[in-house]
């Protein structure tokens, strides 16, 4: 089984892996350079960069993506502009192979500073896609995403 993660820069996509390979949780923020292959329990996770000046080539991206079972695009909850930049993340992966699955979840459930919710995040509704909501920090609601992927992908 390969995941790959993606969306934008601190969104908090390295802070899941982290989570999942049961490594503490940092509030220190370091971007992720280029990508970074995590074998788990299952098989492997992409953990990508959001930052486009450390993205990786687009070959390698594509090269990753081949034979992916699935792509997870997180946003943060707390920062509008990780949910409109989804849009570019998903045509992006669609133009790879238009055949992966595609998950949304939208991360940091636990900040007081959240302003997405059930009522203004609708691109999962738009393209019928699974959408779960999940605290890299706490860990809130990270077994039932990963139940889902290895039970369904
Ligand atoms: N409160 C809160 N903070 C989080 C959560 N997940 C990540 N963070 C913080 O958000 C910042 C960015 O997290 P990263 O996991 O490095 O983000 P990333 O998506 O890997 O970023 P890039 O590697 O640059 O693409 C860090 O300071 C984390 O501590 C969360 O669930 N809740
Ligand atoms: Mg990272």
């Amino acid at each position: 089984m390969k995941i790959v993660v993606a969306g934008d820069s601190g969104v908090g996509k390295t802070s899941f892996v982290r989570n999942i390979k049961k490594i503490p949780f940092d509030k220190k923020f370091s971007s992720t350079i280029g990508c970074e292959v995590h074998p788990f329990t299952n098989g492997s996770i992409i953990d990508t960069a959001g930052n486009e000046k450390y993205t990786s080539s687009d070959v390698t991206l594509r090269n990753l993506c081949n034979d992916a079972n699935i792509i997870i695009l997180m946003f943060d909850v707390t920062h509008k502009k990780s949910y409109i930049n989804l849009n570019k993340w998903y045509n992006y992966y669609k133009n790879i192979n238009s055949n992966i699955p595609i998950i949304i979840i939208g991360n940091k459930t636990d900040s007081e500073n959240r302003i997405m919710n059930h009522t203004n995040t609708t691109f999962h509704i738009e393209n019928t896609l699974q959408y779960f909501e999940i605290s890299s920090k706490t860990g809130h609601n990270i077994n039932t995403v990963m139940n889902y992927i290895t039970t369904h992908f």
